[in-house]
């Protein structure tokens, strides 16, 4: 495929699909459906649906264009000797992670909650990629993985836009990739962390990266396949 040029903000972006990953940041039950581990924070869980429709879209469109596919999970170890105990001991939730609830234990990969919300399924061949911090690159494998795809530049949606999205946006701009958050394809439990999440990504010149929508990057992959 030809060189896709995308609509953005601070501006235009012209990338290469073989160079490029779709990251779905943790679209996961336990963040998305009540009984989870963003219930138990005291969060109303339904504010993150309105990414679900979006997240599909992007990723129906980067799966014709053949791009590398990344869904990546918050969680940890049964034992949870991967977790900080300053991360298990954050805060007063009603349940902490690794305590039983509706969906399993809170957090803990194997999980039914750990899994990713079945509209958003990973399939066949797409990375899974287990992370047990906010950024996708913290204590994971994911610069070699995309090392190893030449890959230059990140599409990013999912979950939630100023934790999971912002930290894996800002670790990527710091390694030196093109990062771009799709906005309608993210969400947060707190609308206005959301819009200004996306305000901090493309302020100053694009200080982080680039904002597109699910939309504009449907319709630059379409055009660009129907170019070639
Ligand atoms: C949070 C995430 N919010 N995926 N995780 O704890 O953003």
């Amino acid at each position: 495929m030809t060189d896709v040029q995308l609509a953005a903000e601070p501006a235009p972006l012209k990338f290469s699909p073989a160079r490029t990953a779709l990251i779905v940041i943790d679209m996961q039950r336990d963040f998305l459906e009540p009984g989870g581990f963003g219930e138990t924070l005291g969060n109303d869980v339904s504010l993150l649906q309105a990414a679900v429709g979006p997240c599909g879209a992007v990723l129906e469109a980067a799966r014709r264009a053949g791009m590398l596919i990344i869904h990546t999970r918050e969680g940890h170890r049964p034992d949870l000797s991967d977790a900080p105990p300053a991360k298990l001991a954050r805060g007063a939730p009603s349940k902490r992670i690794g305590d039983p609830g509706p969906m399993g234990r809170i957090l803990v990969r194997g999980e039914p909650g750990h899994d990713i919300v079945a509209a958003l399924a990973p399939a066949p061949g797409e990375v899974v990629l287990d992370k047990p911090g906010k950024g996708a690159f913290h204590q994971t494998d994911l610069a070699q993985i995309l090392a190893n795809g030449g890959i230059d530049t990140l599409i990013v949606c999912g979950v939630t836009t100023e934790v999971c999205v912002h930290t894996t946006i800002r670790e990527g701009n710091d390694r030196g990739y093109r990062c771009v958050a799709i906005g309608d394809a993210c969400a947060s439990y707190f609308p206005e962390f959301h819009r200004v999440g996306l305000e901090m990504i493309k302020a100053q010149g694009g200080i982080f990266g680039w904002v597109s929508d699910a939309r504009s990057f449907a319709t630059a992959l379409a055009a660009a396949a129907a170019a070639a």
